[in-house]
């Protein structure tokens, strides 16, 4: 028997990897991350249950418990993967929601997998919710799960999160499912997005496709139902990570960090998952072009650049993988010399203690992605400098630019604006950085993970007030 919860939380993955254990049976490990932490003390005062793909096609697997998380995972075969996952949901959404930086794929079988994925994960969660419970669902994999639950469950309370951007309408529209999308999410009461922009591009989809009427930020549905789209910027557990910064043992690290790279004046730090959104490429070009120019020199500078592995058997990853490694091979072969690399670039993902020694490491953190719903990174970045100081570069184009307002802001289509600003952290004052870097701290520590998602669960008991369950404590 499944567990059930009057708190259900569904998302592609379980906060969970499948790991090998001491005595070499299969065991779990948690996944670090933010949703995980933010939803972590949600799920245990109101003891609810995570329902996801736990990685992997192993079928069958049982509901099991996880240090006091229970979880209950879904299976996916060996074509599912390939194609809910890998093909539609990263090679057509993914790069349809990012402004089409990659050109999306198109194909009728990868939406079939799609939609049998979503119903596989509204029919457990089905199983999972008790009467009148609230479930909470995640992301661009999951959009038709919410009218899917709506159908079989109309006692449920439903919340849709989008964590990467919601698309211009005339993006959207090339999508050939564009339909089944809207009326999936609008099986939600609250559909939340990272923007206004966002949610506004939603429900203008929704009049203009759909043909329902709305006002506002509320879509008013034939049944009478209402729905509502607004935006519930995301953040990081800041106190958290700044507890971390202030490790002793990450203090050394972060020193051996600046030695290991031949203690330049400045180090500058990228850290993405490798891609194509990311806008690497770009930033790494800029930085060799001041090289080359002769306004840095590599004994006083440095570049770090960590690029966690990410979908790696989709074409468009491999090919930008590829893209990056030539381009590093290059500057460094052309302007390194011996022991000073211009570039250390990294494929490989870290323990969370050693993305904040390299973010106490940094004195100027390198943020450009072409779009992102938020970037976590650039937070990140800013609630591990308690001592007001480090410069954070950070693309327009990121969420996080509209709250930290106060950082060198830049176009990463515009090189030369890129080189400017990358020159203009350099070599800011002292009193300069402290005087942004405190603002932004400011605005990290105000909004933290656990008041995003107290937000939107608030937001989510106003639309649906049931009467008969409270909302999630
Ligand atoms: C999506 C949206 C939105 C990275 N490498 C390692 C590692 N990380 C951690 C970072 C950060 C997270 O992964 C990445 O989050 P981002 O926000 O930067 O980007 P996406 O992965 O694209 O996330 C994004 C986010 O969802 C949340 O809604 O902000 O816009 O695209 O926390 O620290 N963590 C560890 N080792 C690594 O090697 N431990």
């Amino acid at each position: 028997m499944p567990p059930s919860s009057q708190l259900v939380i569904v998302a592609n993955r379980l906060p969970v990897d499948r790991v090998e254990l001491p005595d070499g049976s299969p065991g779990w490990r948690r996944s670090p991350g933010g949703l995980v932490s933010a939803l972590d003390p949600v799920m245990r005062r109101n003891d609810g249950v995570w329902i996801g793909w736990p990685g992997g096609t192993e079928q069958d697997l049982e509901p099991f418990e996880d240090d006091g998380l229970k979880l209950v995972p879904v299976s996916l075969s060996a074509d599912e993967v390939e194609e809910f996952y890998e093909g539609l949901s990263n090679a057509t959404l993914w790069p349809i929601y990012h402004d089409v930086i990659a050109k999306p794929e198109f194909h009728r079988e990868w939406w079939d997998s799609y939609v049998t994925v979503n119903r596989r994960f509204a029919e457990k969660a089905v199983q999972v919710a008790e009467e009148g419970a609230t479930v909470w669902v995640h992301d661009y994999q999951l959009q038709l799960v919410p009218a899917m639950l709506r159908e079989m469950r109309p006692d449920l309370r439903i919340g849709f999160y989008l964590h990467i951007p919601f698309p211009p309408a005339e993006l959207f529209a090339q999508l050939p499912w564009r339909r089944q999308i809207l009326e999936g999410l609008l099986g939600a009461d609250l559909v939340g997005f990272q923007m206004a922009g966002g949610a506004q591009n939603f429900v203008r989809l929704v009049r203009q496709r759909v043909g329902h009427k709305t006002h506002r930020d509320l879509v008013y549905l034939p049944d009478g139902r209402t729905v509502r789209a607004a935006a519930f910027p995301i953040s990081i557990d800041t106190e958290g990570y700044e507890a971390l910064a202030r490790e002793e043992s990450v203090l050394d690290r972060a020193e051996e960090i600046r030695s290991a790279v031949g203690s330049p004046r400045k180090v500058f730090l990228g850290v993405d998952r490798l891609d194509y959104t990311k806008g690497i490429h770009a930033r790494l070009r800029a930085f060799a072009e001041l090289i080359q120019d002769g306004e840095i020199d590599v004994d006083d500078a440095v570049f770090v650049q960590v690029a966690t592995p990410s979908r790696e058997r989709v074409e468009q990853y491999r090919i930008l993988r590829e893209e990056i490694e030539r381009l590093v091979g290059h500057v460094n072969g052309d302007l390194g010399r011996i022991g000073r690399p211009a570039i250390h670039y990294l494929h490989s993902s870290y323990p969370r203690e050693e993305m904040a020694a390299l973010y106490r490491a940094a004195d100027i953190m390198v943020v450009t992605p072409y779009r992102d719903g938020m970037n976590l990174v650039a937070k990140e970045y800013v609630a591990c400098r308690y001592d007001d100081d480090g410069a954070l570069v950070l693309s327009e184009f990121a969420g996080a630019a509209d709250e930290l307002r106060q950082a060198w802001l830049v176009n990463p289509y515009d090189i030369n604006g890129v080189k400017a600003a990358l020159l203009d952290a350099y070599h800011a004052s002292e009193k300069d950085a402290a005087r942004r870097m405190k603002a932004m701290r400011k605005t990290v520590r105000k909004h933290d993970v656990s008041a995003w998602a107290t937000r939107f669960l608030d937001g989510l008991s106003d639309v649906s007030p049931h009467e008969k369950s409270p909302r999630p404590a």
